[in-house]
């Protein structure tokens, strides 16, 4: 393979690693956010992926699959432990999420994290072309970018930011918080979710750099004793949108959006939530105001159910093994003290479906419920919204996504605020047709024109402008 013109970095490929029963190994595009985000630009541009394949131990050298030449990095079982489910998922994932749960701080995660950060930077150094492009992304890789920078000076480095960037009081507990600025001011382009993040950023690298800031350029002293200039500011991320609509138009989809109404009893109104089970997405608030209107009688289960699909996520990490014991308590209860034979409060599902099936349930939900109490954009909220091709459905979202900078016409909650979650499934299920159309016309005006491809040339185009 020659040097690649484009490299992308991130933490895992966009393949997963399959066994056959003869134990013979094939690879399978994965599903997820930024997967959909950036095949299509890989395809184009005959970039290359460095990234993880999502097992420990997985030696592999560079491959093609579906079109794209990956470049797989190798984590042993204990790297694994420590920078992916520590640092990365029980460090930076808490810490960034405005400590929703409690961020731990080890020393040899942060060694770990290093380490790994420095295995990726290599690998991408030796892919890239000279002059080449250097696209690394998220929490997971911090440090690569001034890595990669070190190691090749000639690229141009772009970094994005998948999750929230966290006021400074709250990012001042990092203890190598000096360290991970300086990882990310290696690039020239840092992009973020929302203004906010930027803002937060640009804050820390001035309280705690003293480097100048001014605008989004923050001038960078090298070495030489002279000045570069990193820019950093916020390109809102969001979905591929043809698939949505070549699913949501499709008559075995829309059948089994029927279907899935038919099965939970025809209900007047099916409310809806789709997250990994996360603790930052604000289930167990959405569960409880439901329950809350279900036990007050301003709903009832023969009217109203609430599918609730939690794909399981970060199970060796102890939070999240605490999380689902939580939410699967509450639901328990709420269930028992409102099912009828015919009928159930929520159709809670901990699994992962394809996409069809994810696309039907969309069709199929009056409401959608997004209470994320923090989330760096919420491509759920903005996938519900592509499918809505007949204008109607609600969309609930918490103001604490990014998609709320954007979203404007939906109903905008406090996640927190469980009386006004309860008020706010109120107003969504009792909503007019004639209300939904009207917001729904204009949340998909919006989805529709920004999407994935729009996201994507505009941080490349701000990159190209950085190379000059
Ligand atoms: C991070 C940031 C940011 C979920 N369950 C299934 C399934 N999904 C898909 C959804 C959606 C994606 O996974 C989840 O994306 P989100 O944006 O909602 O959330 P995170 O996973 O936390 O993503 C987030 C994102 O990165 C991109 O920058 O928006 O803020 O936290 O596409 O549909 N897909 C299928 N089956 C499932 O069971 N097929």
């Amino acid at each position: 393979m020659a040097a690649a013109e484009f490299v992308v970095v991130a933490n895992r490929l966009p393949v997963d690693r399959v066994e056959g029963p003869d134990g013979e190994e094939t690879w399978r595009t994965s599903p997820g956010g930024l997967v959909a985000a950036l095949e299509p630009m890989m395809r184009s541009t005959h970039g290359a992926w460095v990234g993880w394949v999502g097992q420990p131990d997985v030696e592999r050298d560079p491959f093609e699959a579906d079109g794209i030449h990956l470049i797989p990095v190798s984590l042993s079982a204990q790297e694994v432990a420590e920078y992916y489910e520590g640092f990365a998922n029980d460090t930076i994932w808490p810490l960034y999420h405005d400590v929703i749960a409690p961020p731990q701080f080890h020393r040899e995660w942060w060694d770990a994290y290093v380490t790994v950060n420095r295995r990726f930077a290599e690998a991408a150094a030796a892919a890239v072309a000279e002059d080449g492009t250097v696209w690394v992304h998220d929490y997971q890789l911090q440090l690569v970018p001034q890595m990669v920078r070190e190691l090749r000076p000639d690229v141009t480095i772009g970094y994005f930011h998948h999750i929230p960037f966290p006021a400074h009081g709250l990012y001042a507990q990092l203890p190598w918080r000096d360290q991970v600025l300086q990882g990310l001011l290696g690039a020239d382009v840092i992009g973020f979710q929302r203004a906010q993040d930027a803002t937060y950023f640009l804050t820390a690298v001035r309280r705690r750099l003293r480097y100048e800031v001014k605008g989004a350029n923050i001038a960078v002293p090298q070495d030489d004793g002279s000045i570069r200039t990193a820019v950093a500011r916020a390109f809102p991320i969001s979905i591929d949108t043809a698939p949505y609509l070549d699913l949501a138009a499709n008559p075995a989809v829309q059948a089994r959006a029927a279907e899935i109404r038919a099965s939970l009893g025809n209900p007047k109104r099916i409310l809806l939530g789709v997250d990994r089970l996360d603790y930052t997405k604000g289930i167990r608030h959405r569960i409880k105001a439901y329950g809350e209107l279900l036990a007050e009688g301003r709903l009832s289960v023969d009217d109203v159910t609430l599918v609730q699909v939690a794909s399981p996520s970060r199970e060796r990490v102890d939070a999240y093994v605490h999380l689902r014991d939580e939410i699967e308590l509450a639901v328990g209860r709420i269930n028992g003290d409102n099912d009828t034979m015919g009928h159930t409060a929520i159709r809670y599902l901990h699994q992962g479906y394809p996409r069809e099936e994810m696309v039907a349930l969309y069709l199929a939900a009056d409401v959608m419920l997004v209470t994320a109490l923090r989330d760096g954009m919420n491509l759920v909220a903005k996938e519900y919204v592509a499918t809505r091709v007949d204008n109607r459905g609600v969309l609930v979202l918490s103001e604490f996504t990014g998609a709320a900078d954007e979203l404007r016409q939906a109903v905008r909650v406090n996640p927190h605020d469980i009386e006004g979650v309860k008020a706010a499934i109120m107003t969504a299920v009792e909503m007019t047709p004639a209300e939904q159309g009207k917001r729904m016309r204009s949340l998909r005006r919006r989805v529709l024109e920004n999407d994935v491809d729009a996201w994507s040339s505009s941080f490349l185009s701000a990159l190209d402008d950085a190379r000059r």
